[in-house]
């Protein structure tokens, strides 16, 4: 199983859009395992995108990601990380595909809705960034046994 960062950014919490993103990912089969609704200080925002401290985008980026609040989500299935992305779509919301969820909502290039992490070792940083330990939990549905077939004894 992996789990994922995921950021409901400015934009989606100001837009009242939270309900319908989550939603996504529940009716996907994922699971949520974490949730935080934060303003992201400024100092975790430049660590959380250091990656692209040196692109044009960066100051402008961190501002709004720290300008109102966010909610922050750890979301885990298996393949997780990769299903997450195929979900949000491409970067820029003019350009992602309509039944993603950058194309379905939403058409700036910088305000693009969500963020997920793209790749285990991104998640695992990520994750340590927005979440104390403990705060990401362990529990398991009652519909699990349907969402996967387990009668290999792992997630098919
Ligand atoms: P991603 O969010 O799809 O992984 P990244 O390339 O990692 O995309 O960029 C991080 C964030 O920076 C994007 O989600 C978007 O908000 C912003 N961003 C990226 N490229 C641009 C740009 O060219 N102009 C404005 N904002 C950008
Ligand atoms: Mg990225």
């Amino acid at each position: 199983m992996e789990t994922t960062l995921i950021i409901l950014k400015p934009d989606a919490v100001q837009r009242g859009l939270m309900g319908r993103i989550i939603a996504r990912f529940e009716d996907k089969g994922l699971q949520i395992v974490g949730a935080k609704l934060t303003k992201i200080p400024m100092s975790l925002a430049e660590r959380h995108y250091e990656a692209h401290k040196t692109k044009g985008f960066y100051p402008g980026l961190v501002k709004f990601m720290t300008s109102s609040p966010v909610l922050v989500l750890a979301v885990r299935g298996n393949g997780a990380i990769t299903i997450a992305r195929n979900m949000m779509g491409a970067t820029f919301g003019s350009k992602a595909n309509p039944g993603t969820i950058r194309g379905d909502f939403g058409v700036s290039n910088s305000f693009n809705l969500i963020h997920g992490s793209d790749s285990p070792e991104a998640a695992a940083r990520e994750l340590a960034l927005f979440f104390q330990p403990g705060e990401v939990l362990e529990w398991s549905r009652a519909g699990d046994a349907w969402v996967y077939d387990m009668s290999a004894g792992k997630p098919e």
